[in-house]
């Protein structure tokens, strides 16, 4: 089978995001899930293309990811009825209601004709707003203690959205799986958030945080993968000059180890 054959050397990649999004339930909402008397909230996990679709609401998922993926699994907390949830078709997503965050386990199984392994991806589901856990940036020295707000005072904030950008790297792909890619190319991230959205949150970005504060529906965009690089970039510069700095450390002790040892031979 001629099309079995891994092309060696190649490397193709494909831009998701994974995470969730929730929202207060209001008052009327908490009736109809009676039931279930101590939810608070309703979310959303999913896994998505990177791009959002023009004038979207939702976060990425401008493209359909069915062509290369074939299950994604969520493994929600043991107190949900059957916490596997194995979603075999897009949108590869599972919505529902409750009271707690918690860890999520999401494995993204290919198609068979990829030959590839399953990826596995944690998130961790977030109800509460980050402007309550998170101090705001330039707010105040001592950090606040995180606190839950009220549901009226969370549901004024708007929507939570936790959104983790990521590449799925194939490596030496098979042929006939190269092919399949390359007739599917991803939408490209905008330049600039388009509708003036605020760009996703990142909890180590004080800026964009600051952004995300204002309300709204964030999205990807290049620009954001720009300042990644460019951190990235600024990191490596930092760990050459350390590397620099304790390299000539280290000469120095040895200078001064060979000189004692050369005392202490010339002792004897
Ligand atoms: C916590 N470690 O204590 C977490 C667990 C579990 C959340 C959170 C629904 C459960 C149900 C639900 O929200 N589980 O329907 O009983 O915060």
């Amino acid at each position: 089978m001629a099309d079995r054959v891994r092309v060696r050397g190649v490397t193709i990649h494909r831009p998701i995001i994974y995470g969730n999004t929730a929202t207060v339930l209001t008052s009327a909402e908490r009736l109809e899930t009676s039931h279930y008397p101590d939810h608070t909230h309703r979310w959303t996990v999913a896994v998505r293309s990177a791009t959002s679709a023009p004038d979207s609401d939702i976060v990425g998922g401008a493209d359909d990811l069915g062509y290369f993926i074939k299950r994604v699994t969520f493994k929600l907390h043991d107190t949900y009825p059957n916490p596997t949830r194995n979603i075999d078709k897009p949108p590869f997503e599972v919505s529902e209601t409750g009271w707690g965050e918690f860890e999520i386990q999401i494995r993204i199984t290919y198609v068979p004709e990829s030959g590839e392994k399953a990826t596995t991806l944690y998130h961790h589901l977030k109800l509460h707003p980050w402007s309550i856990t998170f101090p705001l940036p330039n707010a105040s020295a001592v950090p606040a203690e995180p606190e839950i707000p009220s549901p009226e005072n969370a549901a004024k904030l708007g929507p939570v959205h936790s959104w983790q950008y990521d590449e799925i790297v194939f490596t030496d792909p098979f042929q006939n799986f190269l092919n399949l890619l390359t007739a599917h190319p991803p939408t490209p991230l905008p330049k600039m958030s388009v509708n003036k959205k605020p760009i996703p949150f990142h909890s180590s970005n004080p800026a964009s945080l600051e952004a995300s504060l204002k309300g709204g529906v964030p999205e990807f965009t290049s620009a954001m993968e720009k300042e990644e690089a460019d951190r990235l970039e600024e990191a490596k510069g930092n760990i050459i000059k350390e590397q620099e700095k304790w390299r000539s450390i280290l000469i120095e002790k040895e200078k001064e180890l060979e000189r004692l040892q050369k005392l202490l031979a010339s002792k004897d």
